[in-house]
């Protein structure tokens, strides 16, 4: 079994929502690793990835996803995590009300002693108001394009449907049936 290295409840039940409909069983590692600072999210994933390698024996996955604001010049990137704990939602309001921004997911999975990417994005704004008790994170104060609500309200479902970390997973999928990577773990 394929396995997925998140500190995070959320993003395991983003993925394993997504998985499971693909009938790709995913065995969830909940534990937090120290992630470097760069510039990028490919950089940071392949990074935590490597690091991981002689812990965990099995053939797994991590990501790292950044909230990238237009009017922040692209403020807090890779320091999403930190800006989230630290000044949260209603400061970003304050600072980005209106401003286009886009999230970006890049997953790395060690397979075969090797690293391969996948990456999605999604472009939105932020919001003028925080909406919305579903998802986490910035999902209350981000509206995907064409859309008139926030992430936050929308199910894991409608998120799955549009979302970076979606877009991500699908290209993932396709490279697990790709190398009938199922029947080589
Ligand atoms: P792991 O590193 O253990 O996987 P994390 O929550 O620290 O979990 P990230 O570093 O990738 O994960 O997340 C950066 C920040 O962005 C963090 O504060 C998340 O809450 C937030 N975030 C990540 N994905 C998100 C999404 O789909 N919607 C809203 N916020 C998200």
């Amino acid at each position: 079994m394929l396995s997925l290295v998140t500190s995070n409840k959320h993003k395991y039940e983003e993925i394993f929502s997504y998985l499971n409909s693909k009938h790709i069983e995913i065995k969830w590692v909940q534990m937090s690793y120290e992630e470097i600072q760069a510039d990028d999210n490919e950089t940071i994933s392949i990074d935590s990835c490597k690091k991981l390698t002689n812990k965990i024996r099995q053939p797994f996955f991590l990501e790292d996803t950044g909230l990238y604001i237009a009017n922040l010049n692209g403020f807090p990137g890779p320091y999403s995590s930190y800006v989230q704990n630290t000044i949260g939602n209603e400061n970003i309001l304050k600072m980005a009300s209106d401003s286009k921004a886009y999230f970006k997911t890049v997953i790395t999975l060690y397979w075969r002693k090797n690293f391969y990417q996948f990456s999605g994005m999604l472009n939105g704004k932020i919001s003028s108001k925080i909406s919305g008790n579903l998802g986490f994170g910035y999902d209350p104060i981000f509206i995907p394009d064409n859309s008139n609500k926030t992430l936050g309200e929308m199910t894991t479902d409608e998120k799955n449907k549009i979302s970076h970390r979606f877009l991500a997973l699908k290209k993932l999928y396709g490279f697990i049936v790709e190398n009938d990577v199922k029947n080589n773990l």
